[in-house]
């Protein structure tokens, strides 16, 4: 029985919602998972009545007899991070902490023409790969983060691992969407590191199942 439930929107389409979903998903956190559909005549009206801020994702905390509502993806995945400290959700290490929350300040506020150009469709590939109004800018600079991430800090002695910090992090889980994204739009020429992240991320467990659940609801339809 948990008392956490995040409040997602379409799978294929809610890049915000996979956020906090896979974080909690592949860190083995158990939530309640409830929907609120984002194309629909009825969407905003649904929003407007649940959540806070009118958008998806929330997450609901069952504490103490309230119900305490949580907003934003980046929010939400911090206060998961309190919630679990036994699940070092950022690095353990003071500069790679620092590090890895200006790599995921930097996806939260930034990269508007590769999330404007390429919407997240992730159940979707070969579609076409245009990199015009700034959209080859932004993967040239997350390619360069991911390459760096996984040289200077995934692979050295202390942390290991595949992540960008070695263990899974909030910063992997926030760039979970552009993963899909370089999927369903690519070819993209990214760095070896770069792709072998990509990759590895993709074929995810958690990443399956948020495929699994797109394909289904758009079967549903
Ligand atoms: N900054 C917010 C962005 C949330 C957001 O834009 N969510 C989209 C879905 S991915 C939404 O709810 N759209 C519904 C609408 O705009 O009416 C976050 O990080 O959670």
């Amino acid at each position: 029985m948990t008392d956490l439930t995040l409040t997602i929107g379409d799978k294929n389409l809610s890049s915000w919602s996979l956020r906090p979903w896979l974080l909690m998903k592949h860190a083995g956190i158990p939530f309640k998972e409830e929907n609120i559909g984002l194309d629909r005549p009825d969407s905003k009206k649904n929003l407007n009545e649940k959540s806070p801020s009118g958008l998806v994702p929330f997450l609901m905390h069952h504490r103490n007899g309230r119900h305490v509502k949580i907003w934003d993806s980046l929010a939400i995945m911090e206060y998961v991070a309190e919630l679990f400290p036994e699940k070092r959700l950022w690095p353990e290490e003071d500069e790679a902490r620092a590090i890895a929350r200006s790599v995921a300040a930097e996806m939260h506020s930034g990269f508007s023409a590769l999330r404007t150009v390429w919407p997240m469709a992730f159940t979707r590939t070969g579609l076409t790969h245009l990199t015009t109004g700034g959209v080859q800018r932004d993967i040239d600079r997350i390619n360069a983060l991911w390459t760096r991430c996984r040289k200077e800090f995934g692979q050295n002695a202390n942390s290991g691992g595949e992540f960008l910090f070695g263990s899974f992090s909030i910063a992997d889980a926030i760039y979970a969407p552009v993963v899909s994204r370089f999927v369903t739009y690519g070819p993209v020429d990214l760095s070896p590191e770069a792709t072998a992240y990509r990759d590895m991320i993709f074929a995810l467990p958690a990443m399956k199942e948020w495929g699994d659940g797109a394909r289904s609801e758009i079967a549903k339809k």
